[in-house]
């Protein structure tokens, strides 16, 4: 379902001179017999980032998934790159959610990074739905124009592709000018504030529950905060 995407995350990592390095021991990959699934993670060397990871779930009908986060070097206070894409292919249902995860929510921050986002936010209105987050704090780690969606087959069809795209040349145009003149917070600060959004989303995540039915709570535990969010180690 999503492995057109992941082509073009991968495209795009590679023509910014990203290199692929394997995830360490079974990590890279994880069968389950019982629910006949396959989780598979790689990490990209990019230059300017620190960490760039890539998930792929591939869970047959019953759900596929896509997820990716970059934390951008400590001298670049730009936002983390978010995706996580779901698709309950029994129940036909999609989760999509894609953000430029902003460090702070303050206004001349906001204004600085997130004007391709708003504009991209606004073309796609079927992805812009005012969803609820249940586990999430929409005002913590997410920007007001997050790409979010709760929808079906014609989303996912649709707008979804060319919407994700733009969404990657987006970030790609905001890293290629990264760090700016304008930037104003000091690496220590970044540091912390990105130490704190593994804090914060290990402790929130909604897959840890899915990550154990499938793979069981040793491997989804050390998974979570070894590999996804590895401040928490
Ligand atoms: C929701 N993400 C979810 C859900 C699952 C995952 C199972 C609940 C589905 C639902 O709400 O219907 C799955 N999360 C995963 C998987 C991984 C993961 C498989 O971390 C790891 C491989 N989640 C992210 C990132 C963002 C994100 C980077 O991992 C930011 C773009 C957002 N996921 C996000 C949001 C929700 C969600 C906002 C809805 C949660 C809510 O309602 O609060």
């Amino acid at each position: 379902m999503f492995d057109p995407f992941l082509e073009q995350l991968n495209q795009g990592l590679l023509a910014h001179g990203g290199e692929q390095v394997a995830a360490p021991g079974d990590f890279a990959e994880k069968r389950s017999s019982e629910r006949n699934s396959l989780i598979r993670s790689w990490l990209w060397s990019v230059p300017g980032f620190r960490r760039w990871r890539v998930t792929r779930l591939d869970a047959g009908d019953s759900l596929q998934v896509l997820n990716s986060v970059a934390y951008p070097a400590l001298d670049n206070e730009q936002p983390i790159l978010g995706i996580d894409l779901l698709w309950f292919g029994a129940r036909q249902k999609l989760v999509a959610v894609l953000d430029f995860q902003p460090l702070i929510q303050d206004e001349a921050y906001l204004a600085r990074h997130f004007q391709g986002l708003r504009q991209l936010h606004a073309r796609y209105p079927d992805l812009s739905g005012e969803e609820t987050m249940r586990s999430f704090d929409p005002n913590k780690y997410f920007s007001p124009w997050l790409l979010f969606c709760r929808g079906g087959a014609e989303e996912a069809s649709g707008s979804l592709p060319a919407a994700f795209d733009l969404f990657m040349q987006c970030y790609w145009e905001l890293t290629d000018k990264a760090p700016s003149g304008d930037q104003t917070m000091a690496a220590e600060r970044i540091q912390q504030l990105q130490i704190d959004y593994d804090r914060y989303s290990a402790e929130r995540d909604p897959a840890h529950g899915l990550f154990t039915s499938h793979f069981g709570k040793d491997w989804s535990d050390r998974f979570l905060h070894q590999f996804l969010f590895p401040a928490t180690v």
